[in-house]
């Protein structure tokens, strides 16, 4: 591949911050790729490079001046040539230097053109690249948003449900389910606000409670369950975990986690403890190896976020001494599609589940939907539907399908 021409701009995510959106052209291939960003963002991702007032015309210069005279009018044999090229060139162990938001954006628009030129859909290039069979992602559509994604009006950021089935199934199931509970919250408080990530964001007396109401639901729409992201290092203080006014232990939060996968259908648990928690990670882990669940003896994943940044090495590391079963994958806490791509292989190498992820902040860029039919991921976390960036994944999902099965 050689490229013509690289230009990067500002333009807003959904929270109306600026944000990076490079376009990439080689012959008479053009392709765009705009980066998310994340509020609960874990210690050990790689680097987003803002500006001190967070505007992002760093990164943008980065792209426009150093990535693009390094890669203009050179000939690349693969894109993962061109990533490596990209890491090298900025030289850091986090990306620090040029910006992993900078970085990429230039290397999800290059795998776009990759695809463009080959003729195959996005979905199958990474596919291809990534040595997986597609399949549809279960939607895990989060309903109810808490923690930092919502003035932690609750204590937990992200209460979801989870949907199996192809999207043409799954979709219209989650969409009444979402309406119907919206209609529930507001028998109990007439004024519901919107979180983050395009859920309810409303407040309970007790933690408890979105779990009993969840429960309803998944009771009244078959194939469905709860999922939880406690995104946990958001609530640690002083060695301790904040929640509703009250401070639990890490003995007192296992406990309450086994009381909760006891009593409710529980699919997964997100960051249940602090990310550098290992051994409170192996301790759910193991406990909930052969756990029979509400929903029969399927096992409950436990899931790394903040925990494993998408790093292959934190990966390999958390998959060795079972810290967790399941990991999320977010392309930018690592900043080029080449090293996604190997944390993915990571976990299936360990015969444990992917779950690929949108950021709190989104744009209307949809290379997750892509990215979680490619490698057959487990699930797929797009938000709720309260904002146009998250429709625009499931809509892109939707549009996938159709694509695979006339192929
Ligand atoms: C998470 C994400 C996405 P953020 O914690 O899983 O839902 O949130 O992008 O704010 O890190
Ligand atoms: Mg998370």
């Amino acid at each position: 591949m050689r490229i013509n021409t690289v230009l990067a701009r500002s333009i807003s995510d959904t929270r109306g911050y600026p944000t990076i959106e490079t376009i990439l052209t080689a012959g008479s291939f053009s392709a765009t790729a705009s980066i998310p960003s994340g509020k609960s963002t874990g210690t050990h991702e790689a680097f987003e490079l803002r500006d001190a007032d967070g505007g992002v015309t760093r990164a943008i210069e980065n792209v426009n001046d150093e990535i693009a005279h390094a890669l203009v009018g050179r000939d690349f044999d693969s894109i993962d040539e061109l990533d490596a090229f990209l890491i090298q060139l900025d030289g850091t162990k986090n990306k620090s230097r040029l910006g992993a938001n900078a970085i990429l954006s230039v290397s999800i628009a290059a795998m776009r053109l990759s695809a463009l030129m080959e003729n195959i859909p996005l979905w199958d290039a990474i596919a291809k690249r990534t040595g997986t069979t597609q399949q549809a992602p279960r939607l895990y559509v989060n309903v109810i948003n808490g923690g930092v994604h919502a003035d932690f009006r609750l204590p937990f950021q992200e209460y979801i449900l989870v949907v199996e089935g192809n999207t043409n199934e799954a979709l219209p199931i989650a969409h009444e389910a979402f309406t119907k509970l919206g209609e529930l919250l507001r028998t109990h408080d007439t004024d519901v606000p919107m979180g983050d990530e395009g859920g309810y964001a409303p407040t309970f007396d007790t933690l408890e409670q979105p779990f009993e109401l969840l429960a309803s639901l998944v009771a009244e729409y078959p194939g469905t369950s709860i999922a939880l992201d406690a995104a946990a290092s958001e609530l640690f203080h002083n060695g301790a975990y904040q929640l509703l006014g009250k401070s639990y232990s890490a003995d007192e939060l296992l406990a309450f986690y086994r009381e909760l996968v006891e009593r409710f259908p529980l699919h997964s648990i997100e960051d249940p403890f602090d990310e550098d928690s290992v051994t409170d990670f192996i301790r759910l882990t193991a406990m909930l190896e052969d756990f029979s669940t509400p929903l029969g003896a399927k096992k409950v994943l436990v899931v790394g976020d903040d925990l494993t940044v998408t790093n292959p090495v934190r990966i390999s590391q958390a998959m060795k001494y079972k810290e967790i079963n399941a990991v999320l994958i977010k392309p930018n806490q690592i900043g080029t599609v080449r090293e996604t791509i190997l944390a993915v292989q990571e976990t299936y190498t360990a015969d444990c589940k992917v779950i690929a992820s949108h950021r709190s902040g989104e744009t209307d860029d949809t290379f997750i939907a892509d990215f979680a039919r490619g490698i057959g991921a487990h699930g797929i976390k797009a938000g709720g539907f309260g904002q146009k960036e998250r429709l625009e994944k499931y809509d892109r999902l939707l549009a996938i399908e159709r694509e695979a099965e006339t192929r």
